[in-house]
């Protein structure tokens, strides 16, 4: 079994000595494939256009969590995510800042102090503040957990509305009773063909008066300008985007200029190279003992 490692070279190095200490063949780009029919597993971001080109390739490891960048795979090839705890503790600490800035309202103390203006309004108690978690996977549980902890009062929706230790988590059907009660409402949801476009004019308008938006899902999960409506009619009184839509956002966006909206350029999360190989050398090992592929994503489902 050999991988083909598609990606930066700056991760190259790290992977290839793992592989070396591993015992593993690894392959650093497709001009050094001398036999395309040795390679077995890919990683990459998104893969290289002729994948016919490789007949005994199983399996695609996503140098990321997401994989909605990936195209439809060939028949019988299986799909795997980044599993990186790394990345998740980047992103759940990423949500709980943003939701902490929120609920202290510190866009609003933004843009008074771009006026030299010393004007205190109350605050509220993590108590009294109710967190809704859209997607409720590895990260959308790490960021409850913690966010309960801090004494927030978290739920949680889901596809299956799967119980998570000590977080209500709602399903499908009751989507409208969990927006109800989110304050400040958190976005961690995969990109597939359910959930683009679900952060719209419909959604917002059912969230209570003034609630904060957190979004660090994908940018086409957001209508930028239905969040824009809400901002001024009322419905979203801040919102704060590590996802864009589109992205990058182009530097004459209006909502760079808005002080309701912070925006950070989809850095939630930093890849530890190093985790991404031992990640990928389990899915190799596992691939060869035909034991469940640690990440495989269900490409139906889409993630
Ligand atoms: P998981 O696959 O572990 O979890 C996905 C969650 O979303 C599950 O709870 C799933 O429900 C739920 N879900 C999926 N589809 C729907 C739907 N149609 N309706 C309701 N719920 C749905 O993903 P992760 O937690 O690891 O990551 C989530 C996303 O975060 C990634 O896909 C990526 O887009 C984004 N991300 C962003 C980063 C950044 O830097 N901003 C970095 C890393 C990830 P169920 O539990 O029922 O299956
Ligand atoms: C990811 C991301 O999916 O960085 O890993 O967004």
């Amino acid at each position: 079994m050999a991988l083909l490692f598609v990606s930066s070279a700056e991760r190259a190095a790290v992977w290839v000595s793992a592989f070396d200490a591993a015992g593993e063949k690894i392959i650093v780009g497709e001009e050094a494939v001398t036999d395309p029919a040795e390679i077995t597993h890919l990683l990459c971001w998104t893969p290289p256009k002729d994948l016919q080109r490789y007949p005994n390739l199983r399996v695609v490891i996503s140098a990321g969590a997401g994989v909605d960048q990936m195209p439809p795979l060939p028949e019988g090839v299986e799909l795997v995510r980044a599993i990186d705890p790394g990345i998740e503790e980047m992103v759940r600490d990423w949500v709980v800042m943003a939701t902490l800035m929120q609920h202290r309202a510190i866009p609003v103390y933004l843009a008074r102090a771009q006026q030299g203006l010393w004007k205190p309004q109350p605050g509220r108690h993590a108590k009294n503040t109710r967190v809704g978690i859209m997607g409720m996977g590895r990260i959308g549980t790490l960021a409850a957990q913690t966010l309960g902890g801090m004494g927030f009062k978290v739920s949680g929706w889901s596809r299956s509305g799967r119980a998570v230790a000590d977080v209500p988590v709602y399903g499908l059907q009751d989507l409208d009773v969990f927006l109800s009660q989110s304050d400040i409402l958190i976005c961690l949801l995969p990109l597939t063909t359910e959930t683009r476009g679900i952060l719209n004019a419909d959604l917002f308008a059912k969230l209570p008066e003034g609630a904060a938006l957190v979004h660090a899902g994908r940018g086409a999960q957001l209508d930028m300008q239905a969040m824009r409506d809400a901002l001024d009619g009322g419905a979203l009184s801040s919102a704060m985007l590590d996802v864009t839509n589109p992205e990058p956002l182009p530097a004459d966006h209006w909502a760079w200029r808005d002080p309701r909206v912070i925006i950070t350029p989809h850095i939630a999360a930093v890849t530890d190279h190093h985790a991404g190989s031992m990640h990928a050398l389990e899915v190799i090992r596992a691939t060869r003992d035909n034991r469940p592929l640690p990440g495989r994503v269900d490409q139906d489902r889409g993630y």
